[in-house]
């Protein structure tokens, strides 16, 4: 059995389903997340849906997003089977991995850098976004869409893409967001809740990112970093920052984009972007991240590092990098 066949079947034997996203959650999880689980219902299944992360706020404008809870919800409930999906390994799943010992582990990603942690893993890098890959599992199981499910289906299509400008944006995602755009969803209600809602505040910072920016390599690497206290005193949290660092990308010239944040409890994330020709995975791997060639990132523990040393280390690496390919 090809593990396509083997999650399907375990979803279709399963009663009580766990669907889990992951830590630093984008578009992409919590589509996916919502469209698994509001699916899985439409079968019949139990279902609680889970992120173990604060969720960026203009999410909540999706109404299912308050179904959503933390690792906590899995305690005493006995989950038959945990559908894991767009998360590249254990330890982006926040508490829940210690839930993962005692269900049939499912996973359903499309990052090269997956760990295949579970008894079954569906990962196929030629999908753009997993929200793609659980329409496709939808469809499998039967799902009968509404046009709420196929707008939160097409949430995560939308953002992984890039709004259908990043170079995953193929044959495939334009035919799975058409299919879902007939099933009723609406791409312009999702554009504006994500794209045209920002926070002044938000605004604001941008301008320190911008104003912090460092050009390095001949115009090939532009990096700035933001300092939990650059947060703190707008009243804005890590999410607040989405989006900047490909701003940063977008500088005419500029290959690589790399935006350091500090957060609240000392722990430095590392976002890192590319435009047309550097590989970022080897990059986050060397880390202890993940992702994609074009998107990737890391974490750094609060305690290893500050922030100015893991600016110093990852600009020492990629300015390596860049020069050998350059
Ligand atoms: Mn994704």
């Amino acid at each position: 059995m090809n593990q396509f066949d083997g999650i399907k079947r375990a979803l279709e034997d399963a009663r009580k389903v766990g669907v889990v996203g992951h830590i630093m959650p984008d578009g992409d999880c919590i589509s996916s997340v919502l469209s698994a689980g509001l699916g899985l219902e439409k079968l019949g299944k139990e279902v609680r849906m889970i992120v173990d992360y604060e969720i960026p706020w203009y999410y909540y404008e999706f109404d299912a997003v308050e179904r959503i809870h933390r690792a906590g919800a899995l305690q005493n409930w006995d989950p038959d089977v945990i559908l894991v999906l767009d998360a590249s390994s254990p330890d982006r799943v926040g508490d829940v991995e210690e839930f993962l010992e005692k269900a049939l582990v499912l996973v359903v990603d499309h990052h090269a850098t997956n760990h295949a942690f579970g008894d079954f893993n569906w990962v196929d890098t030629k999908f753009g976004a997993t929200a793609q890959m659980v329409l496709k599992l939808n469809k499998a199981l039967g799902v009968l869409y509404d046009p709420e499910l196929a707008l939160y289906n097409f949430i995560g299509i939308a953002t992984d893409t890039g709004f259908f400008r990043y170079a995953n944006s193929d044959v495939q995602v334009f035919e799975d967001a058409a299919e879902l755009v007939r099933l009723g969803a609406n791409p312009n209600v999702v554009a504006s809740t994500i794209l045209e809602n920002k926070k002044l505040e938000q605004l604001g910072l941008f301008c320190e990112v911008v104003h912090g920016l460092k050009i390095e390599c001949d115009g090939l690497l532009a990096y700035s970093a933001i300092p939990w206290n650059a947060f703190e005193k707008r009243g804005l949290s890590e999410s607040d920052a989405a989006g900047f660092v490909g701003e940063m990308r977008a500088i005419r010239g500029v290959e690589v984009a790399v935006l350091f944040s500090e957060s609240k409890e000392g722990e430095i994330h590392v976002s890192m972007r590319s435009k047309k020709w550097f590989d970022l995975t080897e990059t986050a791997v060397h880390f202890g991240g993940g992702g994609h060639p074009r998107a990737a990132g890391f974490t750094v523990k609060a305690g290893e590092a500050s922030l100015a040393e893991v600016v110093e280390s990852t600009v020492q690496y990629l300015k390596i990098r860049l020069t050998q390919r350059g």
